[in-house]
């Protein structure tokens, strides 16, 4: 069974390495060897790219590849359009009881493009996991994808039995389909977070299996912004309507997604002069975005979750984020008008190379 699904994902693949030789594909390549003109776009412009932005991850030496599609065995048109939602929870006693499914569906990216998506609860991303620090939390997980899986709680300090990592097995067998486990920690520590998958990480986690977790400290009421916003970031590559893992090896991507949509379907962040604002950006994909804000500069409260000292905080405009990196960033809105927000490879702010689209959006300062 597992052969013949091979067999045919090398003929369903077969037309996109023989596309990849047209002058008018996207960017695609057969091979590796990351010396190739074209598969450096982007990805490599800054000497702070991470090696697998740069393709220069170990035992990428050369050799076909043959890209492979995600699976659509099981998919199902998505319910909901919005991803992170605040996922509601139950008690029992002290603790806080989610209730968290891995499914495939098809996801709309904006109103062209439709992806097929390993998710969690149905959207992408993931609904968004919303806690206190020192909360009890207890995570029922079910997997009803077609293949293994497990969930990580990328940042959070949780028991090694708790930490989700099934391949390798370091913490726990995979997740079969049709099974369950459950998770349960304490929150700790506080800031932003998130949770994907940690079974054949290289596929799923491009494709959807990625959400949002935040760990308030114990006096947010007293220090939280008056607009708080998290935006997750990640890549897609959709050739002929087929949806393929956004992997570095394969060049770069040609849909790039913030909360699972592209410009211009990426709601605008709407704020009044005067508020506070925090933007909380995660990079979920596998490849570095420097995030851009125009009309106002911002400071660095937070990085990978932990609180950044008031006279360490750095003042800036843009902010490279890496592949599992977060950062906080606070400004006060007092430049009206609508302002770009954009990441600043800009290739990325394209959707299959037109542009405008990809990881642009709007933060309207209303007078
Ligand atoms: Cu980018």
């Amino acid at each position: 069974m597992k052969l013949r699904r091979q067999a045919v994902a090398v003929l369903v693949a077969l037309p996109v390495v023989l596309a990849a030789c047209s002058p008018t594909s996207a960017p695609a390549s057969p091979s590796m060897d990351p010396s190739m003109p074209g598969m450096d776009m982007g990805g490599s412009s800054s000497p702070s790219a991470s090696p697998a932005a740069a393709g220069g991850m170990p035992g990428m030496g050369g050799g076909l590849m043959v890209d492979k599609p995600v699976s659509t065995d099981g998919a199902v048109p998505a319910t909901a359009t919005t991803g992170l939602q605040p996922l509601p929870f139950t008690l029992d006693g002290q603790t806080k009881v989610f209730q968290l499914t891995a499914k495939p569906v098809f996801w709309k990216i904006n109103g062209d493009t439709q992806v097929t998506a390993l998710t969690y609860n149905g959207t992408v991303p993931g609904p968004l996991i919303r806690v206190t620090e020192g909360d009890r939390v207890r995570i029922v997980f079910t997997n009803e994808l077609t293949t293994p899986t497990s969930v990580h709680w990328h940042g959070q300090f949780v028991p090694s039995n708790m930490d989700g990592v099934a391949q390798p097995e370091l913490s726990q067998k995979p997740v079969m389909p049709g099974g369950t486990f459950t998770y349960e920690f304490e929150a700790k520590p506080a800031g932003t977070f998130m949770y994907h998958s940690h079974v054949d990480t290289d596929t799923q986690i491009n494709v959807g299996l990625f959400g949002g977790l935040i760990v308030d400290p114990k006096n947010w009421a007293q220090v939280k912004p008056d607009v708080d916003e998290t935006l997750i970031l990640n890549e897609w590559r959709v050739i002929d309507g087929v949806t393929y893992p956004a992997m570095p090896s394969m060049g770069e991507p040609n849909f790039f997604t913030i909360n699972g949509k592209t410009y211009p379907d990426i709601p605008t962040i709407n704020v009044k002069k005067g508020q506070r604002v925090r933007l909380r950006f995660v990079g979920a994909g596998q490849f570095e975005h420097p995030m851009h804000l125009h009309g106002s500069g911002f400071k660095i409260v937070a990085t990978d979750g932990f609180p950044v000292p008031a006279a360490a905080q750095l003042t800036k405009d843009t902010i490279p984020v890496h592949p599992g990196e977060r950062f906080d960033v606070e400004f006060v809105a007092n430049n009206p008008g609508r302002w770009a927000l954009h990441c600043h490879v800009v290739h990325h702010t394209t959707n299959n190379d037109v542009e405008p689209g990809g990881l642009l959006m709007v933060v309207n300062v209303e007078p």
